[in-house]
């Protein structure tokens, strides 16, 4: 074969490559140890001497040009397949984004955590206990004497004579005050579910929460009471709210009050609209005593409150149920991070 024939032969094959690989394959065939070129070099011996320079020389362009022809061609294809990559792979950007649904808080806990935050900055702790207990601290240690209606088995879930589900989170409170050993101050809120026998209707739940407050320390005073309410409401509700507080009754606490919340036409004594909010009162002596605190020397005052309650005035919602029952149609309108 002669040297014209052998560049010929390489650039139409050349042409049919469609790959590395074959691009590999046709440089063995020309260029490798036992490929035409090497094989056509041997030749050399059998020209003139004088023949051999030239010879030479043509041999080793072309074994220049076929090794950066190849070169060249290997650039080519690695180009085009990235470029067949790119197309076969192409992300349409215009397409919409795929929906996915976030959770919300239920509102209940929102104003929990509302109310523990508030109380937090006025350097109040979160104190919290058990669910199941006994009848020591549930009862007797508030002042509820054995014979007392609130005691009654119909009224509390009992589990044996000694142990029932908490009615309220005060029993948190008795644990924390003995906790204390007679020193003061003591400055907690209580937040946790309670438990009563009730018939479940919109407005009652035989299991719901309460937040429940107590500070004890030396010359607390019903005026620091008031002054912690009337805070507590107006950051809940708004600056224009007032309070009205009416004498009550609690076993825990002499004096007591119910706390009113002011809900319209604030402005004018006569047609202002008032609803019971909560209730408190300053600790009765018995309680502080039996918890280990001396009555001369130590005064506290509690309150406590129904968190649906609050989020029902807060968010309007009228029925209690729909706390507990995680209809997401209920939940997703307090849901305020959607994504449509
Ligand atoms: C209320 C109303 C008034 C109360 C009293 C106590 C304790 F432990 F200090 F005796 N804890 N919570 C209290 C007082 C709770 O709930 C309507």
């Amino acid at each position: 074969m002669n040297l014209e024939n052998i560049k010929k032969e390489y650039q139409q094959l050349v042409q049919e490559i469609t790959n590395e690989k074959e691009l590999y394959d046709l440089r063995v065939k020309f260029l490798g140890k036992k490929g035409i070129l090497t094989e056509i070099m041997k030749g050399a011996k059998d020209l003139l001497p004088e023949e051999r320079p030239t010879f030479g020389k043509l041999v080793n362009e072309i074994k220049e040009y076929i090794s950066s022809n190849i070169e060249e061609t290997k650039q080519i294809l690695i180009e085009k397949a990235i470029a067949e990559k790119l197309a076969s792979e192409e992300i349409d950007v215009t397409l919409p984004a795929r929906k996915y649904s976030l959770g919300g808080m239920n509102p209940l806990n929102k104003v929990i955590e509302e109310i523990e935050e508030l109380f937090i900055t006025m350097g109040y702790s979160v104190a919290e206990g058990p669910e199941v207990e006994t009848d020591k601290f549930n009862f007797e240690m508030l002042n509820l004497p054995k014979d007392h209606p609130a005691r009654d088995m119909q009224d509390s879930f009992y589990i044996t004579n000694e142990l029932l589900m908490r009615t309220q989170t005060s029993p948190v409170q008795a644990r924390e005050m003995l906790k204390a050993e007679g020193k003061g101050p003591i400055k907690i809120i209580c937040p946790g579910k309670v438990f009563r026998r009730d018939n479940d209707d919109a407005t009652h739940s035989h299991q719901f929460t309460q937040i429940e407050g107590l500070v004890v320390d030396k010359n607390i005073t019903f005026a620091d009471l008031k002054g912690t309410l009337e805070y507590l409401i107006k950051s809940l509700f708004g600056e224009n709210k007032k309070i009205r507080l009416r004498p009550s009754f609690f076993p825990f606490t002499e004096p007591s009050v119910e706390v009113d919340i002011s809900w319209e036409n604030e402005d004018d004594e006569e047609s202002i609209k008032w609803l019971e909010i909560l209730g408190a009162g300053m600790v009765h002596p018995n309680v502080l005593e039996m918890a280990g605190f001396d009555p001369n020397e130590y005064s506290g005052f509690a309150f406590g409150m129904g968190p649906e309650r609050i989020a029902m005035l807060k968010y309007g919602i009228t029925d209690i149920r729909s706390f507990y029952t995680n209809d997401v149609r209920f939940l997703e309108q307090f849901n305020n991070t959607r994504n449509d």
